[in-house]
């Protein structure tokens, strides 16, 4: 005879479904909310990235930072105006994170930039702090000058070029006026799939890149600089969000859909170079509409996953939340 409390644990448990074990899942916190000490955690593991050698092989990655670039490098064309847009980039930032937690000790999880607390004034934000922060821009070629990333040598970029440069910015008030608030909210009204990911690609994410300029304005090289990770994982809080509104829905197929296949030109992007070969269908997902199937891949970064392993932030195999600001 089974006592009442324990056959209401396992319905609950049975409810949940056997695989879903995200039960703690690690908080993304918004940069600004920072202690100073956890500032100096993330900018210490970024900069232990810096300081590992490769080890996957990738043409011109000499470090592990690098091959994070590299993964996004190689692969723009097929990761951009697509369905799989924020997947791919979901996953990496997901490979990043764990890059930093297991390789170079993090504690913590992977920090997001509330843009729009800055948009129209970038200038003044708290993230190109020297001490605590990713350090300004403007120096000499816009290289960044100042705070702990100033002397990376990056060998990467810019866009498919095996060069060593620095890291540049060039920051622009006017066009980071693209990551306001009143173009979050236009996005999160979206009620399909097709119309939302279209406008998160399109406003906040080009308010950030084009607004920081320099490195992270190519769009084939931006995760040159490690402002990248905490703009892209601003765009996946806002993914997030607008999944959460429906959530059941927006994890499920009926959330995933658009061009698998995109443009041999990308507008702003520079042009693809004759090794890079042309997109086609990804394994597991040969037709023309993106779906489930589809694998992102990681390179080694860290092991591939489907689109559909990503969809849900708490699900099987993501286990983190967003806490607001
Ligand atoms: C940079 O951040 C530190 C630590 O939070 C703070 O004390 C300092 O005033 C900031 N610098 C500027 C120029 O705002
Ligand atoms: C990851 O995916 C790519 C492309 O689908 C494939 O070529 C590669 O072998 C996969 N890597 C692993 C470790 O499965
Ligand atoms: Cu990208």
């Amino acid at each position: 005879m089974i006592r009442p409390t324990s056959f209401v644990l396992a319905a609950l448990l049975a409810a949940r479904g056997s695989t879903a074990e995200c039960t703690s899942p690690g908080g993304r916190k918004a940069w600004h909310t920072l202690s100073d000490s956890e500032k100096l955690a993330y900018i210490d593991a970024e900069l232990c990235l810096m300081n590992k050698p490769a080890t996957l092989d990738l043409p011109g990655a000499r470090t592990r930072f690098d091959e994070f670039q590299a993964v996004h490098q190689l692969q723009a064309y097929s990761t951009h105006f697509v369905g799989a847009f924020l997947p791919f980039h979901r996953a990496l930032l997901h490979a990043h994170e764990s890059a930093l937690r297991t390789e170079c000790g993090y504690e913590g999880y992977q920090p997001y930039w509330q843009e729009q607390l800055d948009a129209g004034n970038f200038q003044a934000s708290v993230v190109f702090n020297d001490t605590h922060g990713f350090g300004g821009g403007g120096g000499a070629n816009g290289c960044i000058s100042t705070g702990p990333f100033a002397d990376y040598v990056n060998s990467l970029g810019p866009g498919y070029e095996v060069t060593d440069h620095c890291i540049n910015r060039q920051i622009n008030d006017r066009i980071s006026l693209g990551s306001s608030q009143a173009q979050v909210d236009n996005c999160l009204s979206k009620t399909t799939w097709a119309t939302a990911w279209s406008c998160i690609e399109g406003q906040p994410h080009s308010g950030g890149h084009l607004g920081v300029g320099g490195q992270m304005s190519n769009g084939v090289s931006s995760p040159g600089d490690p402002l990248f990770y905490l703009h892209h994982t601003w765009l996946d809080k806002i993914w997030w969000d607008w999944q959460a509104l429906d959530r059941t829905e927006r994890v499920s197929e009926a959330g995933m859909g658009g061009a698998n296949v995109g443009p041999d030109f990308l507008p702003g992007f520079p042009p693809r170079p004759s090794h890079i070969p042309k997109p086609t269908g990804a394994d597991g997902d040969p037709g023309t509409e993106t779906t489930f199937g589809h694998v992102l891949n990681m390179y080694g970064n860290s092991p591939n996953v489907t689109i559909g392993m990503v969809m849900d932030i708490q699900g099987d195999h993501l286990c983190y939340e967003y806490i607001e600001p």
